[in-house]
This record gives structure tokens, C-alpha cells and sequence, in this order.
């Protein structure tokens, strides 16, 4: 038997910048506006959030990743249309000493507490518009037979064997901590305690025989992936810090658990005595999803892109990639990191009372006002900050006065009497800047307009390839201000309709806006799908015009027919997104008590 020294746990990320690449600007620019998404098409692409313990109810932080996935998915969907292209799971992550110990606090049985918390989990992530394909729970049937199938294939390549464990055990983290990672606190009774240094829990010693994965065997390879896949981690500093835990040691995982300590989980194949640890097991729902054993899932593996926060990292870019090449198959394509959301800047915890719940902020600020807040805000390579005046003061000035008033603007009655998609005027506006002439009113800032909105596709689909969809939102919210900038500028409620000379130009004012508008709906699907929609209705865009690949900017003023000019608006359907500091009395209550 082989006596193993206590896993070294490897050292938690330090959350840096992450510089920004460059966007290369449109392909095709000059012929129209279209981006160039080619390299995008062809292949099948499967997201994943991280699959939630069910110890608690869910908070903004697993709905934070959550939206990321399927802003993610829902640009890919547009992007490549075809149902079958895309695949986006989720989960509850059921087994494991956490979810054991937290059932017999709440003095149920484990299944009882799983299928409660499980069900939350769902109810929010419909109510949130996540548009998963696929939601497991790891105490389904079809995970325990993928589970015990890698398991074998582990076992068959001899990558596993049974050896002595010895030393600390998190419960609240499911993992192992070398002494260097344990300090003491005062417990309860005032006697001093071993924790976790990092997420302060309480851990314990222990002292057992089971079965160890070679994973000291993966350190190279491991190594040899990443050097040869510089984007596989993303934002770059994680992959930096994944790298720099590589240049340690890399002991052996214990990867099972004495079944008379830990009962609630998957039994090792031929061995009742253990049972399967609960990373290896939650790990594996990500092949449960495609049909793992069968043949199937291989259509859909390694083109996979994990979404996770930081605090799961070494799992999933250390434990899972040395897992997966163990068992013969290729390390995920991508891993998404994302860091945490705070609360008034402290960290969310049941203990400090301080955890916001998700599904009372959907009902205050709308299903996509709080997924615009939570992708605006919420920056992948550092903590975010959450409090209530914050949501309150984005989604006004930018859902509310500048995109809501930029479609009132080119739709309200006095300035838009037709209720139509007004000609676009190339004498007033040519297409080459600086012509002067009787009737040329373009100005050199209305020029910076159409460049910016005709590179802004690309640019957007290039912040979603780099994981950045808050400078995605940003950018479009930039255009949003230069194009107020521009009506603002023309003062289209001075001209007249009734001069010839004025009503070319006014026409040409209202249809550069509301082509402005059409490619900011466009772009916002991803995040909010419903404003979006209303949006893109009013501006009697169909349900077929929508895509990210038929994306035209100003066809006319490239020489091209206009399929939305002269074309009547949708029908009125009231305020695209209410102000909140009017309709939200509670919050002023809030600062009085
Ligand atoms: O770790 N801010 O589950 P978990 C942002 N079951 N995101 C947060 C967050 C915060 N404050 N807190 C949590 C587990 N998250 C395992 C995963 S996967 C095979 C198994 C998000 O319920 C973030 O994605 O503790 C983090 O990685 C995840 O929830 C952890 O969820």
C-alpha cells in the first residue's frame, strides 16, 4: 500500500486586468456593413455553467453565470442559426459530504433537500430567460452510469490505486488543503478551530484508504496543452496562474471517500466499501449531458466551452483536463472564467445575511433590466461591486432615457407623422465625406457615426470571442450616445415636412437613427431578449431580418437597396423600459429605515 502526504492544494487566482484585444474592423466594409463571421460557422459548439450545489437557495452569483452562458449561446444562436448547432447545459451538483451534512441540519433526507433547492434552481433560470438546452442533476440515473463508466475506463488504464490519505478535509468546498492553507479561529465555545484560510470553513482531519488517480502523471501534458492553446483559459490571467501552478508539484487526487464516512454519492464500480468523490462525479455531468458512454457524445466533444467562476478553476483546468486525458479524450476546447460579485462591498455569505436573491431583483428591475445590470456590470477578471442604487442608476440613463428616448425621438407622432422607415437622402448624406453642395447637410461627426456603427457588429462578436461581453454592452451603449449626439445635433423637431428641402434631410435624420436603432436591437438579443424584441417590432423588423449575419448598416449609403425604407412601424406598444427612480418608491424607503 502507498502512504500519499497531504494533497497540496494548489494557490487560489489573484483576479488581474485582462488587456483587450483589438478588433480588426468589418471584412467587407465599403460594400455594405456585414460582418465577416465565416470562421464561425461550420462547427457544433455545447456551453456549460457550473452544476449548483443544492445546499442553499441560488443567488445573483450563480444567476451571474448563468446569464454569461447563454448571452454566450444566444449571440453564438445568431450567429450560426440552426438548432442543432448550439447545445448549452446546466445543473444542480447533488452528491458529496456538503449536501450529506446540510440535509441531516434541515433534518431531511439528501433526495428531499435535492429536489426542493434543484427545483429552485430551474424556476429561476426560467424566469431569468435562460435559454438551456439541457439541465442535469447529478442523482439522475443516466450520470450514475457515466460516472461508473469513466470510472472503469480509468481503472482499465490503470490510472487508478488504493493508497493511505492523510490530512485536511473542507466539506464546504469539497476539497483537500495542505497545512499550509489551514489556520485557526475561535468555534463557537470559544476553543480554537482549524479552517480554510481562504473561504474561512471549518475543515477536518482525515485519515482513510482510497482510491488515488495518478494525476502527479499529468503535470507535462498538462503543461503541453496550454502552452500549444493559449485561448483555452480565459480572461489570460487565469491561464497565466494555471500555468504557474503547473511549475509545482502535482501530488496524486484521492478520488473516493470510505462509504460508512460519505454515503450520499455514487458507489465505486465493484467496490460498495467507497464511494466516488464528489468533484469526480459533478465533473463528469459535463459528458452525462452528451450521451456519454454512447458513441454520440463525441460529435459534441472537446468543441465545449466551460463557463465557471474562479473559486472552481484548479477543477476545472487542472483536475478535469488530467481526468479527461486519462480516460483517453482531449481537455475541453475553452474554459470561461468569471470573478465574483460582492455585496456592499463584502462577500455574499448566509452567515453575514447579505445574500441577494435573485428572483426578488428580476421582479424589481424586470427580467432584462437585471441581466443587462448583471452583463454591464459584471467585469470577468475582477470582484464587482452589487448594490441597489447602482442597478437602478444604469438601467435609467441607459435602458431608460438613452435607448427608450433615442426611439421616441425618431417615432413620436410630431416628428414621425407617417409612422414609417423615412427615405435615406444620398444628396444630403453621400457617401464620401467632406463634398460640399447646396444640399449636403452631413457634418464630419455624423461620418465618425456610421463608421462606428458599421465596425460595431464585429466589434461586439469579437468582445463575446474574448469573453467580454460587459465591453460588448459598453460599445453599443457608446453608439447609443453619439447617435443621441447625432439627432440632437440635426434637431429634427425644428425641420419641417413641409419644406422639400428640409424634408429630405429630416427624412435622412430619422432613418440613419432608426438604422442605428435596428443594429443596437440586433445586438442586444443576447442580453435582452425581450426589450430586443419589442424594440425590433416597433421597427417592423421580422422575425427572419434579425440575425447577426444578415446585419446591414445603411445599405443606402453604401449604394444599396434599403428592404426597411418606406416600410410602416410597427405598432405602439407604450415605453420600451420604464424609468425606476419613479416607479421604485421601495428604494427610498429603503434609505429612510
Ligand atoms: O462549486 N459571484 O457549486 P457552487 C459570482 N458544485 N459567481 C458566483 C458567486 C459569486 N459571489 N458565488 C458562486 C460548485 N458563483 C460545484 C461546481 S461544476 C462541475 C461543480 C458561481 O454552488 C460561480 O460560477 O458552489 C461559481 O464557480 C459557482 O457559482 C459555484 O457554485
Amino acid at each position: 500500500m502507498l502512504r500519499i502526504s497531504v494533497l497540496r492544494l494548489l494557490g487560489r487566482t489573484g483576479a488581474g486586468r485582462v488587456s483587450l484585444l483589438e478588433s480588426s474592423g468589418p471584412r467587407h466594409y465599403g460594400s455594405g456593413s456585414q460582418c465577416a463571421y465565416d470562421d464561425a460557422r461550420d462547427t457544433r459548439t455545447y456551453f456549460t455553467t457550473p452544476i449548483f450545489y443544492v445546499n442553499a437557495a441560488p443567488h445573483i452569483g450563480h444567476l451571474y453565470s448563468a446569464l454569461l452562458a447563454d448571452a454566450l449561446c444566444r449571440h453564438r444562436r445568431l450567429r450560426v442559426p440552426g438548432t442543432t448547432a448550439t447545445r448549452f447545459s446546466t445543473g444542480t451538483d447533488e452528491h458529496g459530504l456538503k449536501i450529506q451534512q446540510a440535509a441531516a441540519t434541515a433534518g431531511v433526507a439528501p433526495i428531499e433537500l435535492c429536489d426542493r433547492v434543484s427545483a429552485q434552481f430551474q424556476q429561476l433560470f426560467q424566469e431569468a430567460g435562460i435559454s438551456s438546452t439541457d439541465f442535469i442533476r447529478t442523482t439522475e440515473a443516466r450520470h450514475r452510469v457515466a460516472v461508473q463508466h469513466f470510472w472503469r475506463v480509468l481503472k482499465s488504464r490503470g490510472l487508478l490505486y488504493k493508497g493511505l490519505y492523510e490530512g485536511w478535509y473542507c466539506a464546504s468546498d469539497e476539497c483537500f488543503l495542505p497545512e499550509a492553507k489551514v489556520t485557526r479561529q475561535p468555534g463557537p465555545s470559544g476553543d480554537s478551530c482549524p479552517v480554510s484560510l481562504e473561504s474561512g470553513h471549518p475543515v477536518s482531519w482525515t485519515k482513510e484508504e482510497n482510491y488515488i488517480f495518478r494525476l502527479s502523471q499529468f503535470r507535462e501534458p498538462l503543461q503541453r496543452w496550454l502552452r500549444s492553446n493559449p485561448q483555452a483559459i480565459t480572461p489570460e490571467p487565469f491561464y497565466h496562474t494555471v500555468l504557474q501552478w503547473l511549475e509545482e508539484e502535482l501530488p496524486d487526487l484521492s478520488v473516493s471517500r470510505r462509504s460508512s464516512h460519505l454515503h450520499w454519492g455514487i458507489p465505486v464500480p465493484g467496490d460498495d466499501s467507497q464511494t466516488i468523490y464528489v468533484w469526480l462525479d459533478a465533473l463528469v455531468n459535463y459528458l452525462t449531458i452528451i450521451g456519454y458512454p454512447n458513441v454520440e457524445f463525441k460529435s459534441w466533444w472537446p468543441t465545449v466551452s466551460h463557463i465557471i467562476g474562479k473559486d472552481i478553476l484548479k477543477f476545472h483546468a487542472i483536475y478535469w483536463p488530467a481526468l479527461l486525458l486519462g480516460a483517453g479524450l482531449s481537455p475541453p476546447h475553452r474554459i470561461y472564467v468569471h470573478s465574483h460579485w460582492t455585496v456592499c462591498g463584502q462577500k455574499m455569505s448566509k452567515s453575514l445575511g447579505n445574500v441577494v436573491d435573485p428572483r426578488t431583483c428580476l421582479d424589481r428591475y424586470t427580467v432584462d433590466g437585471f441581466r443587462y445590470f448583471l452583463l454591464r456590470q459584471g467585469v470577468p477578471s475582477w470582484d464587482c461591486d452589487y448594490y441597489d442604487e447602482k442597478v437602478v442608476k444604469l438601467l435609467d440613463s441607459e435602458l431608460a432615457d438613452a435607448l427608450g428616448g433615442l426611439l421616441n425621438r425618431c417615432t413620436a407622432k410630431r416628428i414621425n407623422p407617417s409612422g414609417t422607415y423615412p427615405a435615406f437622402c444620398t444628396t444630403c448624406f453621400p457617401s464620401e465625406p467632406g463634398l460640399v453642395g447646396p444640399s449636403v447637410r452631413a457634418q464630419a461627426e455624423d461620418y465618425a457615426l456610421v463608421s462606428a456603427m458599421a465596425t460595431l457588429p464585429k466589434q461586439v462578436a469579437d468582445y463575446y470571442d474574448n469573453f467580454q461581453i460587459y465591453k460588448a454592452l459598453e460599445a453599443v451603449s457608446s453608439c447609443v450616445r453619439q447617435t443621441n449626439g447625432f439627432v440632437q445635433r440635426h434637431a429634427p423637431w425644428k425641420l419641417n415636412w413641409e419644406s422639400p428641402a428640409d424634408a429630405r434631410w429630416l427624412g435622412t435624420v430619422l432613418h440613419v437613427a432608426l438604422e442605428c436603432l435596428r443594429v443596437f436591437a440586433t445586438l442586444l438579443q443576447p442580453v435582452t431578449p425581450n426589450l430586443a424584441d419589442k424594440l425590433l417590432s416597433r421597427l417592423g423588423v421580422s422575425a427572419t431580418e434579425r440575425g447577426l449575419g444578415e446585419l446591414y448598416f445603411l445599405p443606402r449609403f453604401y449604394g444599396h437597396p434599403c428592404p426597411f425604407e418606406g416600410r410602416r412601424l410597427g405598432p405602439e406598444t407604450g415605453l420600451l423600459f420604464p424609468r425606476l427612480d419613479q416607479s421604485r418608491a421601495w428604494l427610498v424607503k429603503a434609505h429612510r429605515t
